[in-house]
Parts: structure tokens; sequence; C-alpha cells
């Protein structure tokens, strides 16, 4: 098959996917072709002659416009690549601009199919604000196929958008042989003592992240025991974060490391991780931190408890709930026997549930149903 994939590139959980998708789809013998405003995150250093393929959308602006078109870029570098390349399926990752993007390109071409997948705040924000409505339910009416990466998601697509066509449930992967437990002392003692407990954060520092919570609960347990915090990430909400740990005096133990690819070394030698989200259709970077026997501490918001069991992979505390969220910190931290089978639960998951060699067949599946026109099982 010849895939077009159309994602965000940025640090974001949709532009990841994404990319670890259109990789394992490149290993499993089939031609791929990213399509994107820049190279994505986790695409940077990979790729060659023999593929998975690059192509840019290009910027345009013209003092007439008040606002650029991503949508219309989107579609017009599409629209090249299907012609020069033969695209049989574009995989559009997030409804506007993407898949809306890909329809056009259906159109102009008549000539790719188009599999859209849901990611979240596509639907939760960006398709829930009346300024969206009617154009991303019609990326999801008319796409050829759509899928969501949880059961939460796809309910909430029903109830939002009113849609009738089928959504199939293809939930997140992790690669489980390169997110793993980091053993190197040296590695963490960059960043603490051996007796300080290692809290982490990984995100695109976006409102819907709560990311005061997460210092919000780290100076609860810092105050309790000797602990540091690495916020791994980068968005409008860093320095709010940052003031909160001057204003509540545990700056000096919160190391703010900026954005980078390999987020898989600084998961390996973390003790717990933090995700007290106001909404996560998902939580790829939960699953990530499961699969490197991590516990997890999130908050009980949409996806998150169809990827961490609480009690038995981490701990799901109300949304805002911050007390609860530090007192089930503490709780995991001070009992060893607690840490080591939640972390080791949680690489189980990772492996018997969201293994890359479960899921990837199941995207598999999907292109080749829709380029044979069938519909999927749901
Ligand atoms: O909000 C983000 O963190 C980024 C966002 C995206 O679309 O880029 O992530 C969404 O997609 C991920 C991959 O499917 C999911 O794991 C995240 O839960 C989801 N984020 C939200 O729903 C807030």
């Amino acid at each position: 098959m010849k895939i077009a994939v159309l994602c965000h590139s940025g640090a974001g959980g949709s532009g990841v996917v994404a990319t670890e998708l259109g990789l394992e789809v490149a290993l499993a013998g089939h031609e791929v072709h990213f399509v994107a405003t820049s190279v994505p995150f986790r695409l940077l250093g990979v790729g060659g002659a023999n593929g998975p393929y690059f192509h840019q959308v290009s910027a345009f602006s013209y003092a007439l416009f008040e606002q650029p078109f991503p949508e219309l870029s989107a579609a017009n570098a599409l629209t090249e690549v299907i012609e020069e390349c033969g695209i049989d399926l574009t995989h559009a990752h997030y409804a506007i601009p993407h898949a809306t993007a890909a329809l056009h390109a259906r159109n102009i071409t008549g000539k790719t199919k188009v599999l859209t997948t849901l990611h979240g705040t596509d639907v939760t924000l960006v398709g829930a604000e009346p300024a969206f409505r009617h154009t991303t339910r019609h990326a999801v009416q008319k796409s050829d196929a759509v899928t969501a990466v949880s059961q939460f998601l796809a309910d909430v697509t029903r109830e939002t958008l009113k849609v009738d066509v089928p959504i199939e449930v293809i939930p997140n992967f992790v690669d489980t042989a390169r997110f793993v437990r980091v053993a190197d002392p040296a590695i963490r003692a960059r960043f603490a003592h051996p007796d300080e407990a290692l809290l982490l954060h990984v995100s695109n520092f976006r409102p819907v992240k709560r990311v005061e919570d997460v210092v919000e609960v780290f100076a609860r347990v810092s105050s309790e025991i000797p602990a540091r915090l690495l916020m791994v990430g980068d968005g409008p909400e860093r320095s709010r974060a940052f003031e909160l740990a001057q204003q509540l005096g545990v700056i000096g133990r919160v190391h703010f490391l900026g954005s980078f690819p390999d987020v898989q070394t600084v998961m390996g030698i973390a003790d717990l991780f933090l995700l007290p989200s106001n909404g996560e259709s998902f939580g790829l970077a939960a699953l990530e931190a499961m699969s490197c026997e991590v516990p997890v501490v999130a908050a009980r918001a949409g996806g998150v408890p169809e990827v961490v069991e609480d009690g038995v992979t981490g701990r799901l505390a109300e949304v805002g709930d911050v007390d609860s969220m530090a007192h089930a910190a503490l709780g995991i931290l001070r009992d060893q026997s607690t840490y080591l089978a939640m972390g080791q639960a949680g690489r189980r998951a990772a492996l018997e549930k969201f293994h890359p060699h479960l899921i990837v067949p199941q995207y598999l599946e999907a292109y080749r149903r829709v380029l044979s026109n069938e519909v999927a099982p749901v």
C-alpha cells in the first residue's frame, strides 16, 4: 500500500501516534509519506531513500487574508503527493484541519481514500466549539473510515457531533522495547539523589493538562518525603507552573527540561508519573510511563481509566483533587511492595494490551477494509 499520513508535527500525542504508526507501517513493507508543516517531532533523524518520506506543507500569507488557511495548504500539498506518488489511502490524524484537508484532496484528485483517526481535543475542544461543529461533523461523516483512540472518545464523538457512521476504537500503543526501565544510576543521579523520589510530568503544557496541579501535588509530596520533579515539554502554561513552583517554595527541586523527542530516558528513571488533566481521551504519556514500570497518579477523566487501572497500575482521583493525588502518590512511594507491584502491572498491561504487535495490525486491517470498500465491524 502507498499511504499518506497527514498529521501535526509538534510534540502533541496525535503527531506522536501518527509518527510511531507510520514508522511501523513502513516497517511492515508499505510506502509511507508524511505530509506536515515540518518534520514530525519523533521523525527527526529518521527516514531516507527507502522511506518513510516527508513532504512539507508550505505556508502562504497574503495581506488580504486576515488569517492563514492551514487546511487549504495541507490539501494542496497532499494533492501533489497523491498525484506524484500514487497514494492509495490518506490517514488523517485529527479532524480539523487534517481530515477536512484530506477530504478536499480526495475531491480534487478523485483518487485517495480517507481514514480519519480522532485523537481527543479535535472533538472535545475544537469539534465542540460552535465555530467548528459543522465542519468537524462533516469531516467525520464523510471520511471513508473513522477510528477513535478510546471508547470514551468514540462515545463522545457520537454525542457531540451527532454522527451515525461506524467509529472503530483502536487504542494508542507503545514501543515496549524502547520504553523500558533505565537502571543506570548515573542518569538518575543527574536529577535526584538516591534517597529522593523522582516524580515526572510530560506534556505540551496546554490548559487541559492542569500543570499547576502537578506542582501542587509535588509540593505536598515533597513536604513529606525527599523528592524531585521533572517537567518535560513546553507550552502556554509552562511559565504559570514555574511561578507556582516559586510561590510554593519548591522551585529548587523542580527541573523544567523543555521539549525533546527521546522521552524514554526520563520515563525510564522516574518513580511516579503525574497526569492530572481535566480531559484526556487516552493519555499516551501515561502508557509510555507504564511501559517503563512507572506507576501513574492521574485524574479520572475521559479515557484515562481505559489505560490506568485504579489500584493496579496507579491511582485515579477526581479532577483538581490535588490532596487525594498527593495522598495516593505518597502511598505508592512509601510502600516498596505497592510501588513494585504497580510498576510491574503497568509493564504487563503495556505488553498484553497496548503492544504494537496487537494494535498496528488493527490499523492495517482498517486500511485493507477501506481500500476494498468494506465497512468496519463495530
Ligand atoms: O492534548 C494533547 O496532549 C495532544 C493531543 C493531540 O491531539 O495531539 O493528544 C491527544 O491525542 C493523544 C494520542 O491519541 C492522546 O493520548 C491524548 O490523550 C489526547 N489528548 C487529549 O485528549 C487532551
